[in-house]
């Protein structure tokens, strides 16, 4: 059996379509089940429905063979325990620095919110600026309009989010698309079950 760990909305849209060219096809809609583990159209591959920061500490720990997760997600994480051998080029978009519309330039310590702390620490530490880094969970736009931050680290892709909150961006940090990561234990015991699978989806992707 192998077990793919894989995140509703926008990464279970774009992938199924991908998996689908493996033959693999959820019996049920994730977003309509409460059921966490979802049986596929292959009886020797299952889904499990998980929120997609977890996706990496699953793959790591083996509790999945496989999974698919944004590189913002995997960089935080920090991915020396998981293979990543494949770029899906799904749920794209960029990591990106933002501030008040007009904001002028902050000089000396600035104060950055974020869910990617670590990513951010380390993005602001190569640059040389001090930075205060304010951990958040959600809704980072609010950050700089209420004065608890001067910029956010957030995820762009319309830009229609920042937009609307006053915001405007300012410097990419990196281009992210999702990518299938791969426990290393499984590559070895799964070997050939896995090899096959990561051709089907190189074919797939190659002819999309
Ligand atoms: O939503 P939930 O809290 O359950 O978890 P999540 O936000 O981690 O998951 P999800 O499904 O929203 O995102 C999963 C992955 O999709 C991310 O880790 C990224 O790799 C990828 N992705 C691609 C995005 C976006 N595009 C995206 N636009 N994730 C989030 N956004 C959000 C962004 O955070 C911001 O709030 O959309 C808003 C900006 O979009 P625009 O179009 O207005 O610029
Ligand atoms: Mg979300």
């Amino acid at each position: 059996m192998l077990t793919i760990a894989v995140s509703k909305g926008r990464i279970f849209e774009e992938a199924m379509p991908l998996l689908a060219a493996a033959g693999i096809s959820p019996l049920e809609d994730p977003e309509k089940s409460r059921k966490l583990v979802l049986p596929t159209s292959r009886d020797d591959v299952q889904l499990v429905i998980i929120r997609a920061t977890d996706v990496p500490t699953f793959v790591e720990y083996g509790a999945a063979d496989l999974g698919i997760a944004g590189k913002d997600v995997l960089v935080e994480h920090g991915a020396d325990g998981l293979y990543e051998p494949m770029d899906l080029g799904i749920a794209a978009c960029r990591l990106m620095t933002a501030a008040k519309v007009g904001a002028p330039p902050v000089s000396g310590r600035i104060r950055v919110a974020t869910k990617y702390v670590k990513t951010a620490q380390s993005y602001f530490a190569g640059l040389g600026v001090q930075a205060e880094i304010i951990k958040l969970y959600g809704s980072m736009e609010l950050a700089p309009l209420v004065g608890l931050a001067d910029y956010i680290v957030d995820l762009v892709d319309t830009g229609n989010t920042l937009k609307a909150n006053g915001l405007e961006p300012k410097a990419l940090i990196m281009q992210i698309t999702s990518r299938l990561v791969v426990n290393k234990a499984a590559m070895k015991i799964k070997h050939q079950a896995i090899k096959n699978l990561l051709a089907q989806l190189e074919t797939a992707i190659n002819s999309r």
